[in-house]
């Protein structure tokens, strides 16, 4: 399963929505703003990884919207 981080707002998290429900891709998203990832956001922080979203697929990381976009039309990534 696909996990999202991302935030209210983020016009890259936004696409990064739209372009898997448009493929019928399932993910989770989460809000990395949200209390509950504050642990998340914190791992984020210590790898240098300052922008979202950040997409993760099962636990390997995929990057952020370029790179899942790239996997996606490559086919790395599919429903
Ligand atoms: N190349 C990145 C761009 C993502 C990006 O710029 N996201 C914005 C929010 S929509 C962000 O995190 N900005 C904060 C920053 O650049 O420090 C990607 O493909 O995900």
């Amino acid at each position: 399963m696909l996990r999202i981080y991302g935030y209210k707002g983020c016009h890259y998290c936004d696409m990064a929505q739209e372009l898997l429900k448009a493929k019928g891709i399932p993910y989770n998203y989460y809000d990395i703003k949200s209390p509950e990832q504050k642990d998340k956001l914190s791992e984020l922080k210590e790898q240098g990884l300052t922008t979202v979203p950040q997409v993760y697929k099962d636990d390997k990381h995929v990057g952020g919207y370029n790179e899942l976009y790239s996997a996606v039309m490559l086919g790395a990534i599919s429903k």
